[in-house]
């Protein structure tokens, strides 16, 4: 060890702790622990090894020290946010810029010297009084070339805990890395806390270190917020991918099971509360992961892993009719975290979980009644609409059997999806790979929700559903899947999908279940075992082929008045759509490649010919003639 950091370790870890880290010879682990030490200035320093007896105490001292509460079921605990730090704080999430580097206008940038002044002077000695825990992870497969160690100091057993259901070991993968310094760092602390909350949020700040690859957390325990390797690696895992040629995305991955036992890999991207978890949650398909996937381009194909292992998922709407997998771990022992539902006799409750709320109970607001009101007068909801559970994949019974292949999978089918109300299909596929990248992936737009801070409900644009997460500038993140696709011999077909359409009366077109349908004709699709009808936005199902799979799927019947009410192209939303995305790119991302807008005006065109032709509302059968393919 480097004698600069070695005196301070030593007077602040105990033997034990200091022999785990000196047993990784790594200067630069060594600095940023030596650095977060001195800067925060914790009681005592806890060194987590891949141990079972080290990850034991993590959990242990999460309920200890009342980061956690057990509840009535074993394994079960609930974690409480502060009232105002539910969900992710975008506002104050930043990226420390340096001098000369512009990111444009949609990333959110600070200064890096100013930034890293101010995130800096609010971790100062706030972890007096507390314990830090070293974790290490890596996100990846272990031995995986898509694979990146990660080292979190944080002083919240909770985040740590959170950690362990989700990520896989990393202390060994550190020991391989021998000096290298090719690893993320994250640190956080909740700072000063009240009733077990942080009191300081309006000194909240998430700031992103992009020449450092560190990332700064501080005045806040929310998950999206805190836990290190989920959106705070994502964000450095995007610089390092647009510098090294692969792929940092907000996907799932699944297989989904076709004829014939035979498995195609899907991802997907969806917004936070979209969807996504749902989706790769599908009965009688196969998970590999919920949130996050690296991809790469191998021998010209796209390969694909889940970073994660584990779930911090949305609990609202999960009941044993739409999420029946996950039902059955949220309600039998086994280690789960919840974080901001009700407790009422050690049970936790939820918003759409099939059964009436208790009428008082403990929740993110404290001691809870029904009627209880907040500052505004608002009425407090009994759970929060982003309450999470947290899980490890590891219990799951869908669990496909190639999460941990070091190879990744064959990414063969990339869905894109947002909150739309009212203008694109439930399903289509693009006309090629240019074509889903442009005009479904960059301009997916989605209606905000409950899973970051501010109102809900309005339409925003979320390129690739990944725009909170983006730390390159835009253009260049759209250059960069273009040219991802130029790389592969037969690339992945893309397909948008709407689960949010709604008719003129505000109601939902599509049950929940429906997705499982849309997912089988993907399915198929990508082996070219159903025809579609190729229309100015995209490739659209036949009805023949809908009809089949909802009885086949679902055991229901699919009308010929549903697939023409839920089919039809809407031109002129789409064409309002087209003129929003095209001026968002105009205005606020200067890098945008001139294929870009070329696509979008031969797609403007295709639409103003069909509307010339069939009016504003053009059903499927009207291109059927024109063109199968
Ligand atoms: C999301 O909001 O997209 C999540 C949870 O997956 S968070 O960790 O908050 O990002
Ligand atoms: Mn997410």
């Amino acid at each position: 060890m480097s004698e600069a950091y070695e005196a301070g370790l030593r007077t602040a870890l105990d033997d034990e702790n200091f022999a785990k880290l000196t047993a990784l010879r790594n200067p630069k682990l060594h600095q940023f622990i030596a650095d977060a030490i001195e800067r925060c200035t914790p009681d005592s320093v806890f060194v987590c090894t891949d141990s079972e007896d080290d990850v034991a105490y993590v959990r242990r001292r999460a309920v200890e020290i009342g980061d956690e509460t057990p509840l009535a079921i074993e394994g079960h605990t609930i974690h409480f946010d502060g009232f105002r730090d539910q969900a992710r704080d975008k506002a104050n999430t930043k990226y420390l810029v340096p001098p000369g580097v512009d990111l444009g206008a949609n990333l959110n940038s600070i200064g890096r010297n100013e930034g890293l002044a101010e995130v800096r002077g609010y971790l100062k000695g706030s972890m007096v009084g507390r314990e830090a825990i070293v974790r290490f992870f890596c996100l990846g497969p272990t031995d995986s070339a898509f694979s990146i160690s990660g080292v979190q100091v944080t002083d919240s057993a909770y985040v740590a805990h959170s950690e362990d259901l989700l990520y896989r070991t990393g202390y060994g993968e550190f020991k391989r890395l021998q000096d290298s310094g090719d690893f993320f760092r994250v640190l956080h602390s909740a700072g000063e806390l009240k009733d077990s909350v942080s009191a300081n949020v309006d000194k909240r700040r998430v700031y992103v270190d992009i020449e450092d690859d560190c990332v700064y957390s501080v005045n806040t325990q929310y998950g999206g917020n805190t836990i290190g390797f989920k959106k705070l690696a994502l964000r450095l895992a995007i610089r390092k991918a647009d510098r090294d040629g692969w792929l940092a995305e907000h996907m799932f991955v699944m297989g989904a099971h076709g004829p014939g036992g035979r498995v195609t890999y899907f991802t997907g991207a969806f917004p936070s509360a979209c969807g996504k978890t749902s989706t790769a949650m599908l009965p009688g398909e196969t998970i590999i992961g919920d949130d996050i996937a690296y991809l790469r381009a191998i021998d010209g194909q796209a390969r694909v892993v889940n970073v994660e292992y584990g779930i911090f998922g949305i609990i609202r709407d999960v009941n044993p009719e739409d999420d029946p997998v996950i039902n059955e771990i949220l309600t039998n022992p086994g280690e789960v975290i919840f974080s901001n539902v009700l407790v009422k006799d050690g049970r936790p409750y939820w918003l759409g979980m099939g059964c009436e709320l208790p009428g008082e109970g403990t929740n993110y607001s404290g001691q809870w009644r029904a009627g209880n009101t907040d500052d505004a007068g608002k009425a407090i909801s009994p759970a929060h609409g982003n309450a999470r559970y947290t899980v490890s994949l590891k219990n799951l019974s869908n669990l496909d059997s190639r999460v941990d292949d070091p190879a990744g999978v064959p990414a063969q089918g990339i869905v894109y999806g947002g909150r739309d109300s009212d203008t694109w299909v439930p399903v289509q596929q693009s006309l090629d790979w240019a074509h889903g990248v442009i005009t479904m992936g960059a301009s997916l737009e989605s209606e905000t929700t409950a899973a970051a801070l501010g109102q809900e409900g309005v339409r925003t644009h979320q390129p690739m559903s990944n725009l909170d997460f983006v730390s390159v500038p835009l253009g260049r993140y759209v250059q960069n899947h273009l040219d991802f696709g130029a790389r592969l011999e037969k690339p992945p077909l893309i397909f948008a999908v709407n689960y949010f359409l709604k008719n003129q009366h505000g109601e939902y077109f599509n049950g929940m279940a429906d997705k499982g349908v849309w997912m089988k004709w993907m399915e198929l699709r990508v082996h070219g075992d159903v025809d579609a009808i190729r229309t100015p936005t995209g490739s659209v199902p036949m009805y023949a082929d809908l009809a089949r799979l909802f009885r086949e799927v679902l055991s229901a019947e699919y009308t010929q008045e549903q697939y023409n009410e839920q089919f039809v192209l809407r031109i002129p939303e789409n064409l309002a759509k087209l003129e929003r995305i095209e001026t968002i790119y105009r205005t606020d991302v200067p890098d945008t490649p001139e294929v870009f807008f070329e696509t979008l005006g031969a797609q403007r065109a295709g639409l103003a010919d069909a509307q010339k032709r069939y009016g504003d509302y053009a059903a499927p059968s009207q291109f059927h003639e024109e063109s199968v393919s």
